[in-house]
């Protein structure tokens, strides 16, 4: 059985505290037959690293905006949802988990933790910069979590292209940030029409660490590609635990 790590999401400054993750990311581990293990952003220290040390892969998980301080920006006006402890954690359980090569699959919040965690820079607000030739929030625009709705251009001959296909591929948009300057060892594998950044993947730092800027756990139901994906992702983390243990 193998074990992806799963980052929640943490709402700051309310009572009661509260711990958060659409149900969708479980789901589309369990598809796999991996099993989901949730990880607070609480855990620290020698408690963490012993856990971090049972996972086969990590999975970052979409949703408030990262600190624009760890980038050297202040906050635009619409950067909402920081949370300085999640963005602690999920910076320390990312380097953990490059440092053990195992699988690294970040999703929206995710591939932008994975930018900035090596350098990289946010576009803060995506409307002020890409226009709205393509839509990048279509739940604000009255559409569906599972509805594909723009296409994102693959690279040839990128982990990503192997995983889902090269060229045009549909995927759906819940994002108002993006990756802006790339962080070291980024490679962006895939984008829209308007030349916004979709996806990053880094080779040189191990054999899956890949960054979507979509959902593809709300779209494990209508499209093979987001299927392939998580099947790709879940094998990687097979095939890595089994090189350890050989
Ligand atoms: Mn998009």
């Amino acid at each position: 059985m193998r074990y992806i790590g799963v980052t929640t999401s943490l709402v700051e400054g309310k009572v009661p505290e509260r711990i958060s993750l659409n149900a969708a990311y479980v789901r589309a581990v369990q598809s796999t037959g991996a099993v989901p293990v949730l990880l607070p952003p609480h855990l620290a220290g020698a408690p963490l690293d012993d856990l971090c040390e049972s996972l086969d892969g990590l999975m970052l998980t979409g949703g408030g905006d990262v600190d624009p301080a760890r980038y050297d920006e202040r906050a635009h006006p619409k950067t909402v949802g920081v949370s300085a402890r999640r963005d602690r954690f999920e910076l320390a359980v990312l380097r953990k988990a490059l440092e053990r090569h195992v699988p690294v699959l970040a999703i929206c919040r995710g591939m932008q933790v994975l930018n900035v965690a090596l350098g990289g820079t946010l576009y803060q607000h995506v409307p002020d910069v890409f226009g709205a030739t393509v839509c990048h929030h279509q739940v604000e625009a009255g559409g569906q979590r599972d509805q594909v709705t723009h296409p994102v251009e693959v690279r040839r001959g990128t982990l990503l292209a192997n995983l889902i296909g090269s060229g045009a591929v549909g995927v759906n948009s819940m994002h108002h940030q993006a990756v802006h300057a790339l962080g070291q060892h980024m490679v962006p594998v895939a984008r829209t029409a308007d030349g916004l950044i979709e996806a990053i993947e880094a080779p040189s730092l191990g054999e899956f660490v890949l960054g979507v800027q979509w959902h593809p756990e709300e779209l494990i139901e209508v499209s093979e590609a987001a299927r392939a994906l998580f099947a790709g992702f879940v094998a990687a983390c097979e095939s890595v635990g089994a090189a350890a243990t050989s």
